[in-house]
């Protein structure tokens, strides 16, 4: 399957990264480099939404980084959400991933726990469905990120990305840890080389700062991308975002 035909066109995707209960934005992922911008995740949400984004994507902060959770919050989101969430971040069994999916969830993202014990896709995608499981790889230079990004593996991130294939994960979301939160650009090359690697849906994640990154990455066959800082920082609006991929 090509992995931009099962979508009409490239989904962008607002991401709204749960820290203590607040809205956040991280630099490069890095726990305490942290930038506040609403201390009210279901205004976000109401927000994303009243803006036209049928997606959003939902990262538990907190529990990537194996301290508490914001999953509370997250139960009250999936409760009012009109449009469709993927969640992740802390996400490490099946039975919780379960959960999450009877609650709502569109696609459950497994970063760390996927990385540790590649059969646990495998088993999820026997549970609810491989479109509903999407695996994240999170990456600095070709090696894979896990436990909140603190911990490097020595394992090559497009390796992985094929036996997650293998495992019938239905997408993956490919994070650039160098480049999340900069502003300064994806990383076009490697998500080029990813949607090489695997026939899976891409969504890409890290460094978008401007309309012309967004063309960049719709060239690549990416499926999707998911954007933060930049419109938070309202480098451009979201509105400006639907007309570009409307075509
Ligand atoms: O910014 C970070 N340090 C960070 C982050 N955004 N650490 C993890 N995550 C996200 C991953 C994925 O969506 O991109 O958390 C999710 C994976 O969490 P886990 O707990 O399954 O590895």
């Amino acid at each position: 399957m090509d992995s931009f035909g099962q979508y009409d066109r490239m989904q962008v995707i607002p991401a709204i990264d749960l820290q203590n209960g607040r809205c956040v934005r991280l630099f490069k992922g890095i726990q305490d480099q942290s930038t506040i911008y609403s201390d009210d995740p279901l205004k976000m949400l109401f927000y994303w939404e009243d803006l036209g984004a049928d997606f959003i994507h939902i990262v538990d902060l907190d529990a990537a980084f194996g301290a508490k959770d914001n999953r509370s919050i997250i139960k009250r989101m999936l409760k009012v959400a009109t449009a469709r969430l993927e969640v992740g971040g802390g996400i490490r069994t099946v039975e919780t991933a379960c959960e999450l999916y009877s609650l709502g969830v569109e696609r459950v993202i497994l970063g760390t726990a996927a990385v540790k014990d590649a059969s646990i896709v495998s088993a999820l995608a026997g549970e609810i469905g491989s479109r509903h499981v999407m695996v994240a790889l999170d990456y600095w230079g070709d090696k894979v990120l896990i436990k909140g990004w603190k911990t490097s593996t020595n394992l090559n991130v497009y390796q992985v990305g094929k036996v997650m294939e293998q495992q019938k994960a239905g997408s993956i979301l490919f994070s650039s840890a160098k480049d999340d939160g900069t502003l300064g650009g994806p990383d076009i090359q490697s998500i080029q080389r990813m949607t090489k690697t695997v026939n899976i849906p891409i969504f890409a994640a890290g460094g978008i700062g401007s309309l012309e990154d967004i063309e960049k990455v719709a060239k690549t066959r990416a499926a999707g991308l998911v954007i933060g800082r930049a419109l938070y920082e309202k480098k451009f609006s979201f509105s400006d975002v639907l007309s570009l991929i409307q075509f």
